[in-house]
């Protein structure tokens, strides 16, 4: 009898004993990458969805699909005449024809229809549109391909995001100087106004630049992308001064003319790699990241969203450097007190396009030459062990986005953000399952949830780069981003869904990630009770 009690004890025991540890498993952090994130703290993936009417969207951009290069009547961009020349993209790859999305609206919309996205982003083609930039001589084909297209999402109940420029400058502006030619703030005013004044009873959306630091940089500063510019020191800033000039404009011709008819919102997408202070205990690496990012994000975002001025820290390091340089004045350009008043709150919301995350520490860079880069003081770089892409300047840091986020939030005192691109590439392989993709689609828009939830950051939106595999740029065709599979050997163009298109799909039909599911929605409390319920009857013989 003794026996048989203790044996009872022993089994009462085990039971809670196995449902305690099952407990204490449900209560196990999940990982997206166990292997290389994975604080408790930091990476564990969050159960929760996102604010009602958070915006979902998908993004592409014209140079890059549309193909139809000098069809209709459309003029040269500076990219045809890049990538005709020859010896400046992988493969000596063009858009020429790209993913032809210019005969392919159907097809572009029913992606998405099939993905249930109510927003794309896509960006007209100013030469398309004005073939010589001026609006002496419209292009009445190209302003109807986009009424076409505009017309067609409308119908499916998808809202147009428009980015007015993404980078395919006429070639005949780029003639006269382009972003270095201070004429074009007024050129880019007349094309933004025809656009608001054909589109706008329709496109409630509208982003004047995307990535304008690119811009800058890689076409007057590095020159490797066109015009092929290397002047880092000097004409990067008077590009950017031009740029913010030209969005200003805009921003105000949408504010004075448009917005009250139209009611929709105008601003600008800034792209930054997260900065992360190499060793958070040392402040000087902390002012190190905040400096890389004054420089990258504040450069455009502080003018606009601040005081209609540059950073601070900007216009110290310049002006110092530029007159160790024996520049007779700073080489960064100065606002008039006027122009500063009319730039300032230029923007309804910030559009950020992010990738990866960088680290910085301080290098002080006391050199003769007179560069973007070493005004910075900066020496950064990225850990071998964060999971690499199919793009070198890329590699997997999730939790980058909610830093940058909570940087910005904190910065820009609260202003709209959306993520206008965010997304990863692969080499140029045929493969539908790509693991990769669905990985950082549900990690970085884990991360986003985070800094919405718990950090309370005023994020509205959130856009996947891209629809569909297109031109990456100077990389051709050889780098992947789309969550559709393009054959650019086949004639047709087929867009075929990856499994990173049903993986998103998931996640903008559930806004989130709403259910942890099986064992882990069981909280501890009901196993308890569940132990202990089962201990009882065992103890009163009923069970065992
Ligand atoms: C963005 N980098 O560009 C652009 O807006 C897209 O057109 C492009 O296809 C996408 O990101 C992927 O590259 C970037 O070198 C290009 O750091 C280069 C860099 C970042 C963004």
């Amino acid at each position: 009898m003794a026996e048989a009690t203790s044996i009872k004890i022993l089994k009462c025991f085990a039971i809670v004993l196995v449902l305690t540890v099952t407990c204490a498993y449900s209560q196990e952090p999940e990982f997206v990458y166990p292997d290389v994130f994975n604080d408790p703290e930091r990476d564990a993936f969050l159960y929760g969805t996102f604010p009602e009417g958070f915006v979902w969207s998908s993004a592409t951009s014209s140079y890059q699909i549309e193909g139809a290069w000098d069809e209709d009547g459309k003029g040269k961009s500076i990219w045809d005449t890049w990538t005709h020349e020859g010896g400046h993209v992988k493969n000596d790859d063009t858009g020429d024809v790209a993913c032809d999305s210019y005969h392919k609206i159907k097809e572009d919309v029913s992606i998405l229809k099939e993905m249930g996205l109510h927003h794309y982003r896509f960006s007209f083609s100013w030469p398309r549109i004005l073939p010589d930039g001026t609006i002496n001589n419209i292009n009445e084909k190209g302003v109807e391909y986009y009424s076409n297209l505009i017309d067609a999402l409308l119908e499916a109940d998808i809202k147009p995001m428009v980015t007015l420029f993404h980078w395919d400058l006429p070639q005949a502006l780029d003639d006269f100087g382009g972003w270095t030619n201070e004429s074009i703030v007024g050129l880019f005013n007349d094309y933004a106004n025809l656009c608001f004044e054909r589109y706008g009873s329709r496109v409630k959306f509208w982003i004047t630049f995307n990535e304008p630091w690119i811009v800058s940089l890689l076409g007057y500063g590095a020159g490797t992308w066109p015009p092929g510019i290397t002047e880092p020191g000097t004409t990067v800033y008077i590009v950017t001064h031009n740029i913010i000039k030209s969005h200003a404009k805009a921003w105000h011709t949408y504010d004075d003319n448009y917005r009250e008819s139209q009611d929709g919102l105008i601003g600008i997408t800034l792209n930054s790699d997260h900065m992360e202070p190499f060793n958070m205990s040392k402040p000087d690496d902390i002012v190190a990241a905040d400096r890389v990012l004054q420089f990258q994000l504040g450069w455009f975002a502080h003018p606009i969203y601040i005081n209609g001025d540059y950073p601070q820290i900007m216009k110290e390091n310049i002006a110092y450097k530029s007159a160790m340089q024996n520049y007779s004045q700073s080489r960064l350009p100065e606002f008039t007190a006027e122009e500063k008043l009319y730039i300032k709150g230029t923007g309804d919301f910030f559009g950020l396009n992010h990738y990866t995350t960088t680290y910085a520490v301080t290098s002080l860079t006391d050199t003769d030459e007179a560069s973007y880069w070493t005004d910075q003081n900066i020496a950064s770089w990225k850990d071998e062990a964060w999971p690499k892409s199919g793009s070198d300047w890329l590699q997997v840091v999730p939790w980058g986005l909610r830093h940058l986020v909570n940087w910005i939030d904190n910065e820009y005192g609260g202003i709209p953000i959306y993520v206008t691109e965010n997304g990863v590439s692969t080499h140029d392989v045929y493969e539908l399952d790509d693991v990769i993709r669905q990985k950082y689609y549900r990690s970085y828009i884990n991360e986003l949830l985070k800094a919405i939830t718990i950090d309370n950051c005023n994020v509205k939106g959130y856009t996947a780069w891209s629809l569909m595999d297109n031109f990456e740029w100077a990389s051709g065709y050889s780098e992947r981003f789309g969550i559709h599979y393009v054959d650019f050997n086949d004639d047709e163009r087929k867009r075929i869904p990856k499994k990173s298109a049903e993986t998103y799909a998931k996640i903008v039909a559930d806004n989130g990630f709403p259910s942890s599911g099986g064992m882990r929605s069981i909280g501890c409390v009901q196993l308890t009770i569940l132990a202990v319920g089962l201990s009882l009857l065992s103890s009163v013989g009923l069970m065992v």
